[in-house]
């Protein structure tokens, strides 16, 4: 097998920081930190580091966070300790204040440093989009999509994406945000409801009564009044458990295709979210790596800057997988890694089966039901083709 080399006149860059990994939720807690040091093991020791430009990333200032964020927000955060809270002393305890402290967003040892490097890694990501010092910034740290300007939801306590974003519209008139975690990007739809600069689309499973955060109906396309610029820049796709690699990529590349001929991204951002893959402790779709990678290619074939970044992935054994393969579509070596996991891979038992692409049935045994007849689908790409006329071309 030969050595992976860089890209000729392309630029990849990494962004991670290895303290940021080293936090923990808690014991039941599906969110771990530690998937970070899983995904970048494989990525290393598929040789990809030679390929890209590696940085640690730097920890986000106060300032810089509180470009999005409250500084209430942002006081509390910093201050809050992760003691033990009563239940019957709940409603009282200033630490549930702002949504932190509960069983979704706990307080943890460092809370605020795992904040500030996921922030930061984001916004390092941001700044070599602007400069045009790479063509591709990934940050596999960041992707915490459902933080609010003053409230932590759903793992999410800093909103890495909205701060990053608003990094690129000081250098790009318009910039599409695009969201394939299992869950309803909200938080970074709403920073943007009022402006035309950004367009968001999300891709999540939608069960308003069952299925966090409950957001994101297909005709949920921002706050319609003739004020508002930001009218129609939402677009949301909703879909039911069980999609498949084939019926996600036809909607995605017909979505995305369509937003990108109508909207003229100048960037695009893509949260790369690994919970839409099958076998995921939270997720309810059928996709697999190739397929939640091909959502990457598509956006890098739109040859317009890009970042990367994470979100959730609560098998750890499918993150780094999904997030490996989407390294590799970034440098363009997809085609000369080998679907074989490297022998010399740390925590190889870690992956149960070693290839890179487990079939369905290795995943599940049985597959989940798919829920998503093809009219339903149909109904969707039209409602979007209609909701972008009214978006300037
Ligand atoms: N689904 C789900 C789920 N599971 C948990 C959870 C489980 C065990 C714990 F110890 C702690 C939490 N919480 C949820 C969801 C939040 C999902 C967030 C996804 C984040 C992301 O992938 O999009 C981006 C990183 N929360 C809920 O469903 C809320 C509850 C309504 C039910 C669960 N309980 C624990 C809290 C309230
Ligand atoms: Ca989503
Ligand atoms: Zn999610």
């Amino acid at each position: 097998e030969s050595a992976i080399t860089r890209p000729k006149g392309y630029t990849v860059s990494f962004h991670c920081n290895p303290d940021m990994e080293k936090h923990h939720f808690g014991m039941t807690h599906p969110m771990k930190p530690w998937r970070l040091t899983l995904s970048k093991s494989l990525i290393y020791s598929y040789g990809m580091s030679f390929a890209m430009d590696n940085y640690i990333a730097r920890a986000a200032t106060y300032e810089e966070l509180a470009d999005f964020h409250s500084t209430d927000y942002l006081d509390f955060l910093g201050t809050v300790l992760p003691e033990p809270v009563p239940r019957d002393l709940e409603n009282q305890n200033p630490d549930l204040r702002f949504n932190l402290g509960g069983s979704d967003c706990p307080l943890f040892e460092g809370l605020y440093d795992y904040c500030s490097l996921s922030a930061g890694g984001a916004l390092d990501a941001a700044r070599k989009i602007c400069y045009k010092q790479s063509d591709i910034a990934i940050a596999w740290g960041g992707g915490l999509h459902h933080a609010k300007k003053a409230e932590a939801s759903g793992f999410c306590y800093i909103n890495d994406i909205v701060v990053a974003i608003l990094q690129l519209l000081r250098f790009h008139p318009r910039v599409l945000y695009i969201d394939i975690d299992v869950h309803h990007g909200d938080g970074v739809e709403e920073a943007f409801f009022s402006t035309d600069r950004v367009m968001t689309v999300s891709f999540h499973k939608y069960d308003p009564n069952n299925f966090f955060p409950g957001t994101g109906a297909l005709d949920d396309n921002g706050p319609k009044n003739e004020q508002n610029p930001g009218a129609h820049h939402a677009v949301n796709v909703p879909l039911n458990d069980g999609i498949t690699d084939e019926q996600y990529d036809m909607l995605f590349n017909t979505i995305v295709g369509r937003i990108v001929e109508r909207f003229r991204p100048t960037a695009i951002a893509l949260q790369c979210g690994a919970d839409s893959l099958a076998g995921d402790r939270l997720g309810r779709f059928n996709l697999q790596v190739q397929g939640h990678g091909a959502c990457v290619e598509f956006c890098k074939k739109m040859n317009l800057p890009l970042i990367l970044f994470g979100g959730g992935g609560y098998t750890p054994r499918n993150v780094a997988r999904a997030w490996t393969y989407e390294t590799s579509i970034a440098i363009g070596c997809q085609e000369k890694i080998s679907p074989m996991l490297p022998q010399h891979a740390p925590w190889r038992q870690q992956f149960r089966q070693d290839t890179l692409f487990p079939t369905l049935e290795q995943i599940l045994g049985e597959p989940r039901q798919n829920r998503n007849p093809q009219k339903r689908l149909q109904d969707i790409v039209q409602h979007v083709t209609e909701q972008l006329r009214f978006v300037q071309a």
